[in-house]
């Protein structure tokens, strides 16, 4: 099977995300007391205004194409404003004391942050805690290092000049067809083990286990796949390495017995292997994810939204053949080999900005020159660094327009929500650093005076894909794991479902699962309820079968399920065997049946609807002897 990596872009995003979030919009609040509100809101609406918002001590309103300083100059002095626009004032009773007292302010918008961002600083020079690591709650649980947990990581190798991991917990295995494990074959295998444990210390980043053991197997490289493409054998030597994890940010098209056999051997031996679902944003089945035994991984996003390119094939009723859960894919911050990644840092009067670094590297800092869209040379630029709205031409031309004009720097804001992230093409002329940042920050940014931009070479950088949600769960996993090592891998897998918060449509869905990991709550969970149960995720529809050879006459079997919220359904059926089983079922704690059902034979069957939560006890009564009869009972 032809195998790749899922990685769809590799992008130097912004150390910082202070989104202040302003923009102009025309938009005012007057600040007035109320006694004198009703005869300024009337003037302002004859002046031309829309009135949006009549509050305790303030409107707000719209003067279309109107500056802040026009608008003052028009409240403050209404009289004037009137004459000016050919209206008569003889007849108005205006309090021109009260007028020029007002206090005008723009009204700037407000755009939500994102529900979780990365900390803003410089991995290079201190530790920063990616978004994925408190979206997955991984920082509020702690890494027990002596549990005994070991992640193996099948991709292309570790590269051990990043400086952020504890090499004396690292093994690997060399491959003669992709060289030496600890030498990176491409930045993917180093991104994606960072993400599992990079080392909780004072640089880089945090992993979601830090510091837990791993072993890495070096299956590809930047020419291509080597001898251990045959994933069987990789399962193998993690089995021989004695990993109790397998993560995989590859995948491939099609199904194979060898692979499937291998992966089904790890897992009934106690073991979790998680596979990434793949980039390619449609509904392909990509394997290993595919197969039942392993845990399909899909990404989301930092605000809970998903990540467009994850994959999503339909669900088998088990729901083992499709995305299981999510975790953190776009835009995640992780480890490079050494330099291999740039990085910008833009800070503007004294405050840093989120921003992508386009092109070119360097380190400047200046007065700035707002240019607009730069669509020409300006002199004014000379020396400065330039502020630039996107827009009209290409990225390239504006920042050689700043260039041109003699501009050390340019910072071009989106015009769009979010940070700009482009490149300035195939050739590029042009020499002086350029970053791209959001259009949430256009009002603080033009309004700047200094700015400084540095984008330089760093071990530490983003990428996008289910490649990056992948080793987030594999070290969740591993985080809960070590906390109860009673559990096997697949109850593990099982309470991360349980426990993960939904997102997207309300429910189970083919594009997130069972929704985003969390740490903490699995943790709890299984500090609450032990990991010997069969969890049932809440608000999943399910189904238990029993079957008992033999009940004495008189006799009653009884046995219990657990109904999550919301279920509209809920049948019990007897059926096979001999004799006359009749069927009662009971909520746990009342001796008072819902239904029973009592026919001279082996056929029962009770439906309730809308069951409540909870447990429920199943009681089959043998009423003559009764053997091999099967019991289902199925909610949903
Ligand atoms: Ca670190
Ligand atoms: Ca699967
Ligand atoms: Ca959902």
């Amino acid at each position: 099977m032809k195998m790749s990596k899922f990685t769809t872009s590799v992008i130097a995003l912004a150390i910082s995300s202070a989104f202040a979030a302003q923009a102009a919009d025309n938009r005012y609040i007057i600040h007035v007391e109320d006694n004198n509100k009703q005869a300024v809101k009337a003037m302002a609406k004859k002046l031309g205004a829309n009135i949006h918002v009549d509050a305790n001590g303030f409107i707000s309103a719209t003067f279309e194409g109107k500056s802040l300083n026009s608008v003052k100059k028009m409240m403050n002095n209404p009289v004037k404003a009137l004459q000016d626009k050919g209206l008569n004032t003889a007849s108005e009773q205006i309090n021109q004391a009260a007028f020029a007292a007002l206090e005008i302010q723009e009204d700037a918008r407000r755009y939500p942050m994102a529900a979780f961002n990365d900390d803003i600083g410089d991995p290079r020079t201190e530790q920063l805690t990616p978004y994925s690591v408190y979206q997955s709650e991984a920082n509020q649980v702690t890494f027990n290092a002596n549990a005994g947990m070991k992640v193996c990581v099948i991709d292309s190798g570790l590269d051990k000049t990043n400086p952020d991991f504890d090499w004396s917990r690292i093994t690997g295995d060399n491959d003669s067809g992709t060289g030496n494990w600890d030498e990176h074959g491409g930045p993917h295998g180093t991104h994606v083990a960072g993400t599992i444990g990079a080392a909780d210390n004072n640089i880089g980043v945090v992993g979601m286990a830090p510091g837990v053991d791993m072993h890495i197997i070096k299956v590809f490289n930047a020419s291509g796949w080597g001898y251990s493409s045959d994933l069987a054998h990789a399962a193998q030597k993690c089995t021989n390495a004695g990993a109790n994890i397998i993560s995989m940010s590859l995948g491939g098209g099609a199904a194979n017995n060898a692979e499937e056999s291998a992966f089904d051997t790890f897992t009934a031996n106690g073991g979790l292997v998680v596979a990434a679902a793949g980039n390619d944003g449609n509904s392909v089945r990509s394997y290993p994810a595919g197969y039942e035994s392993v845990m399909m991984i899909g990404g989301n996003d930092a605000d809970n939204g998903r990540y467009d390119a994850s994959q999503y094939p339909s669900c088998s009723a088990s729901q083992d053949n499709c995305v299981e859960v999510t975790a953190g894919g776009v835009n995640v911050l992780s480890t490079y080999p050494e330099d291999m990644a740039s990085l910008s840092v833009t800070v503007a009067s004294g405050q840093a900005y989120a921003s992508t670094a386009m092109e070119n590297t360097g380190s400047v800092s200046g007065s700035t020159y707002y240019m607009g869209t730069a669509e020409a040379t300006d002199s004014a630029a000379n020396g400065k660094v330039c502020v630039i709205d996107r827009g009209n031409i290409s990225f390239h031309d504006k920042v050689q327009n700043c260039e041109n004009s003699g501009g050390i720097g340019a910072i071009i804001i989106n015009n769009v929500s979010g940070v700009l992230s482009g490149t300035l093409g195939e050739t590029n002329a042009t020499s002086i650093p350029a970053v791209g940042t959001a259009l949430e920050d256009k009002t603080a940014l033009v309004a700047a005076t200094t700015a400084s931009i540095d984008i330089s070479a760093s071990s530490y950088g983003y990428m996008t894909g289910t490649s990056m949600a992948t080793p987030a769960v594999a070290g969740v996993a591993a985080l809960v794991w070590s906390n109860h090592t009673e559990c096997t891998g697949t109850q593990i897998r099982d309470v991360l479902k349980a426990t993960a918060a939904d997102l997207g449509d309300a429910g189970h869905d083919v594009y997130f699962g069972h929704g985003v990991v969390k740490a903490k709550a699995a943790h709890d969970y299984i500090t609450a309820n032990g990991c010997g149960d069969i969890v049932t995720p809440p608000g999943e529809g399910d189904s238990v079968e029993k079957s008992f050879s033999s009940i004495r006459r008189k006799a009653s079997e009884i046995f219990t399920v657990t109904i999550p919220e919301g279920m509209s359904n809920f049948t019990i059926n007897t059926s096979g065997g001999t004799g006359d089983a009749d069927l009662y079922i009971y909520k746990a704690g009342s001796s008072a049946e819902v239904c029973k059902s009592t026919n001279s034979n082996n056929e029962e069957s009770c439906t309730i609807s809308s069951p409540a939560a909870g447990d429920w006890e199943i009681e089959v009564y043998a009423y003559s002897r009764v053997r091999n009869v099967t019991v289902t009972a199925q909610w949903n």
